[in-house]
């Protein structure tokens, strides 16, 4: 049977960070689903079809690798795409705590679900999608950071919303 990674997150927006590992796991698995989390707490700067819109734009080059969104519990969402590994990127020390929490939760909903996580590129490991848009914001340049459709998006947004 074909084995099915998802790669989840809130992708606000996707970065050359989480490119390097999806591009990653779409070399391991049969099928890669990049899964963007919709009602999140956060208050998002891109509405979920443009951060879908974005993420599909820039996997072109991975013919394995697709788009979705899902709301609930990521395991149940794992379960219904048939869907046995979550990848997770790991940067620093930081990251372990919370990722560490969020793979003991989903594998006590749902034991069948494995997490897996893969180190940062070190090119990348300073890279999130905060520090994107908080660069942007001010008009700096982030073409080494995210791709160029990205970029785009990025400066046709402060663009509008600085009227
Ligand atoms: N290098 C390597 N990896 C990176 C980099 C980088 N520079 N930047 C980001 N990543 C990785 C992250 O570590 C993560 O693995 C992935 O890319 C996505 O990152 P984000 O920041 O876009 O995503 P998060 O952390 O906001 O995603 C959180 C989830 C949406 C996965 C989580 O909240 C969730 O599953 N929510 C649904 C409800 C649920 O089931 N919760 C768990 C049980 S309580």
């Amino acid at each position: 049977s074909k084995r099915i990674a998802i790669c989840p997150g809130s992708f606000d927006p996707i970065t050359n960070g989480h490119l390097d590992i999806i591009e990653r796991a779409a070399a391991i698995f049969d099928e890669v689903i990049v899964a963007v989390l919709e009602n999140s707490s956060k208050a998002p700067l891109f509405n979920v079809e443009e951060r879908l819109s974005l993420i599909r734009d820039v996997t072109t080059h991975l013919p394995n690798v697709t788009a979705d969104a899902f709301g609930g519990l990521l395991v149940e969402y794992a379960a219904k795409r048939e869907a046995a590994t979550i990848v997770r990127g790991l940067r620093a020390v930081s990251d372990f705590e919370y990722e560490l929490q969020i793979a003991s939760i989903n594998k006590k909903l749902n034991e069948n679900v494995e997490t897996l996580f893969m180190m940062t590129n070190s090119q990348y490991s300073f890279l999130s999608s905060s520090i994107v848009k908080e660069v942007a914001k001010y008009g700096a340049s982030v073409a080494e950071l995210v791709p160029e459709q990205v970029e785009h998006a990025l400066r046709q947004k402060y663009k509008v919303s600085q009227g």
